[in-house]
């Protein structure tokens, strides 16, 4: 298999990187990782050096170059389609990607309110109330998985899979920012958190030299 290197932003705060690098992770797909430091003078030139679109985080395949959080991780299922990032089920799958969808285009006030902060935890009731539809949208999404498709496991569709990937930073998000859960969304969250990767990532994170005070951007 052609060198597979992964850009992302900082991981204290770049929930976009977190998603495919989580699935890359989870599938056991050997990569390098080049993280460009957000928020910085050099930052955009860095960017466009390794994605014309602007964005991280892109996903460089021998000459293949993949980009956006949600193409990568479809990619990497197909590289590794033993690993079942996506239900089985063709139903099943389908509301994987509704949901997946519904989170890489929505939730605009939870992602703008509750950023991700890994090198810190955070108390605003104010913010959190700003969020409350999402979170509860968000709540209600995760329970109806869980129902419906999740015998099999923790995770939304029981097992591991994409969907997972693109609601981790949530999870960070409302376990971050002290969000009071149902107890069933906690589960889902705690077991999201706890994974060894996810405890990585985190682990990194903290120990980033860069610090950005989105409080006050
Ligand atoms: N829809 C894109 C969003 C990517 C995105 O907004 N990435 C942020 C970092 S988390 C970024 O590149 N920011 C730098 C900039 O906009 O200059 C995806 O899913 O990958």
């Amino acid at each position: 298999m052609p060198d597979c290197t992964l850009v992302i932003g900082n991981k204290a705060y770049s929930s976009w990187s977190l998603r495919p690098w989580l699935a890359l992770k989870q599938a056991g797909i050997p990569f390098q990782e080049v993280v460009v430091p957000l928020r910085q003078d050099a930052t955009k030139a860095a960017i466009l050096a390794h994605n014309p679109a602007g964005k991280l985080p892109v996903l460089h395949h021998g000459d293949l170059v993949v980009w956006d959080s949600l193409a990568i991780c479809e990619y990497v299922a197909e590289l590794a389609p033993a690993a079942g990032l996506w239900p089985a089920d063709a139903a099943a799958r389908a509301v994987a990607r509704s949901v997946s969808a519904e989170m890489h285009a929505g939730f605009q006030d939870l992602r703008r309110n509750l950023f991700m902060d890994l090198k810190q935890r955070h108390r605003a009731p104010d913010r959190v109330a700003a969020a409350a539809a999402d979170i509860a949208r968000v709540e209600a999404l995760w329970a109806d998985c869980r129902q419906r498709f999740g015998a099999g496991g923790p995770f939304l569709f029981g097992t591991f899979g994409i969907a997972d990937c693109m609601y981790a930073p949530v999870c960070a998000r409302l376990d971050g920012w002290g969000v009071d859960l149902a107890p069933e969304t906690r589960r889902y969250v705690d077991a999201v958190l706890t994974l060894p990767a996810v405890q990585a990532w985190r682990a990194a994170a903290e120990a980033e030299p860069w610090t950005i005070d989105y409080l006050s951007l």
